[in-house]
């Protein structure tokens, strides 16, 4: 993976000061096929070491029904916050990789897989391209997103959005169990 370019300010939001090339980005993963947990670990420890991914958090497991009552079993999702020196297309890239790697099937819309890797933020970067929405255009709707990134960056600005916590403030959260 290439490294990259340079920008114009090395701080992004809620991170300590870091290498000049380098940012602090969210991803959500979430499995409810083929083992989910060996899905989750296995996706996290090919990030991990990936080169210009460094895995610097994740958060606890949480599980949930299908969205929108589709059938199929419970998912398990979790966050984690990596420093990462690829673009956000690289990192596009690479999440697809791995998702290709764990066999992940794209035939149903809404259906069953056995790992999604989704950039939730980036630095504090907004993009509205064809191939990338970041922030994530659901994020906001999903406990199982929101509840784990809460978990580990609770004072989190979003970019456009607002506090993490006033988003959380509006979500139903009988539906999801921290495990
Ligand atoms: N439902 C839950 N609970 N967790 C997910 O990660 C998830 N991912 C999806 C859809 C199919 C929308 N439903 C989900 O992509």
């Amino acid at each position: 993976m290439g490294t990259r370019g340079q920008r114009a300010y090395e701080i992004v939001s809620g991170g300590a000061p870091r290498d000049f090339n380098s940012l602090l980005a969210f991803i959500g993963l979430g499995s409810n096929l083929d083992n989910p947990r060996n899905q989750i670990d296995q996706a996290l420890l090919v990030l991990d070491q990936a080169s210009g991914v460094e895995l610097i958090q994740v958060s606890s497991f949480y599980r949930s029904k299908p969205l929108l009552d589709m059938p199929g079993p419970d998912y398990l999702n979790i966050v984690c916050k990596i420093n990462t020196s690829l673009d956000a297309l690289e990192l596009l890239d690479l999440c697809q990789h791995i998702e290709n790697k764990q066999h992940r099937v794209r035939d149903v819309r809404w259906g069953s897989r056995t790992i999604d890797l989704d950039i939730l933020l980036y630095g504090d970067e907004v993009h509205q391209t064809e191939r990338l929405t970041i922030p994530h255009s659901e994020m906001i709707n999903r406990s199982f997103v929101l509840l784990p990134l809460y978990e580990i960056e609770p004072a989190l600005e979003l970019p456009i959005i607002g506090p993490l916590k006033r988003c959380l403030e509006q979500l139903e959260l009988s539906d999801i169990d921290k495990i």
